[in-house]
């Protein structure tokens, strides 16, 4: 077989959710894996997408994920912080149960948090900022991960590729909303590339010694390195304080000392905090939502793009053309299905 497939959202979503069963996932843990997995490949970000389910699998094999929790809600009434305990599950199903609270309360005081504690996250942020945004309401959403990226100035690992997402919404059109890993590149990318056999840009990464290398393998065992020098470094850092150590969780050492490898699903918390831009520009001026229309038309206008419009193309051909997987893609589906847990060391 070397054709690529294409297949509907609906059947790869079917397959994923299949493969997420028969390794002993409970409905909705496998239900809200399959939703940010899929979500990854129709929007082509591919670094989160079907390629994470082996990790996935690795980590629930590893003992370091539940795959039968059940997250649990502490809406903390009327409080501005809700927070949700995962129960040593995956981030996604505890954001699905505490996101309608989030949404709720928010509209209610103006701002609100959403705090996930004791979860495994090893997905792309956007889906929950597109989620939050749907509800009318801003969102700035951040979490650590692992001890992968050397502080500017710095040789060894310390910060995580710390993904950092907002999303601003819009009546008629999608979503603003960026996401990005807060090193020159996610971590996934760098893994791509090994696979590929391509070299990584210069820039991306320093080896063991802390020299400058652009060998995935040298990347992998030496450090990444902060986008924008010592900005993303003082945001990765940020992210440490307010996504781990403010919302008493596990910063990005303190993970990789916890699972002693990166082959393994990050084990941390999330912070998810929404707001109401109507509540904050209450009493001033315009109508927030017509002035951010201008500055997006300035920006389209003057010849850049806004982020996001790639994916949100690449969405409109998935919904029409179906999702393209290459034969081996469709090969390691098939391989997952058949032997569940047994196909991952
Ligand atoms: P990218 O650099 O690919 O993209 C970052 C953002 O910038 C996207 O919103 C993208 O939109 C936008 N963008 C890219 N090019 C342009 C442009 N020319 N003009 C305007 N906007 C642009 O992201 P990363 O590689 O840094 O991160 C990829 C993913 O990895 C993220 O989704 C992140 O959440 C995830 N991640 C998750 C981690 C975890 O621990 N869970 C850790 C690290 C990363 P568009 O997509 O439309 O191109
Ligand atoms: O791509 O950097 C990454 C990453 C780390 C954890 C999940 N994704």
């Amino acid at each position: 077989m070397t054709q690529d497939t294409h297949l509907t959202i609906a059947a790869l979503h079917a397959r994923v959710e299949a493969i997420f069963r028969r390794a002993g996932l409970n409905e909705r843990q496998a239900g809200a894996l399959s939703r940010v997995i899929v979500a990854g490949e129709r929007d082509a970000c591919k670094s989160h997408g079907i390629y994470r389910i082996e990790g996935a699998l690795r980590t629930v094999k590893a003992g370091k994920v539940k795959p039968d929790a059940v997250p649990v809600l502490d809406a903390n009434e009327g409080s501005a912080i809700v927070k949700v305990n995962a129960d040593g599950g995956f981030a996604n199903t505890a954001f699905e149960l505490g996101l309608p609270v989030l949404a709720e309360r928010t509209r209610a005081l103006g701002i609100a948090a959403l705090v996930i504690n004791d979860c495994t996250h090893f997905s792309a942020l956007w889906p929950e900022v597109e989620a939050v945004t749907k509800a009318g309401l801003a969102a700035l959403v951040m979490c650590p991960s692992y001890a992968t990226v050397a502080p500017t100035g710095g040789t060894r690992p310390l910060l995580g590729t710390n993904p950092f997402a907002f999303g601003w919404p819009r009546k008629n059109a999608p979503p603003y909303v960026f996401d990005f890993a807060t090193s020159v590149a996610a971590r996934g990318e760098i893994e791509l590339h090994r696979r590929a056999g391509k070299k990584l840009p210069e820039g991306w990464a320093i080896d063991a010694d802390g020299n400058p290398t652009t060998d995935p393998e040298a990347a992998l065992a030496g450090a990444m390195l902060p986008f924008g020098g010592h900005k993303g470094s003082a945001i990765g850092t940020m992210i440490e304080l307010l996504g781990a150590i403010m919302i008493g969780d596990l910063t990005s050492p303190e993970v990789l000392d916890y699972l002693g490898t990166t082959t393994l699903a990050p084990f941390h918390g999330e912070l998810i905090i929404a707001m109401s831009p109507e509540a904050f520009a209450k009493g001033r001026p315009g109508d927030p939502f017509a002035r951010a229309e201008q500055l997006f038309e300035a920006i389209v206008g003057g010849g850049a793009r806004l982020p996001s419009q790639r994916r949100f193309a690449a969405r409109k051909v998935s919904e029409t053309d179906g999702i393209k997987l290459t034969a081996a893609e469709i090969e390691q589906l098939d391989r997952l299905l058949d032997k569940g847990l047994d196909a991952v060391a």
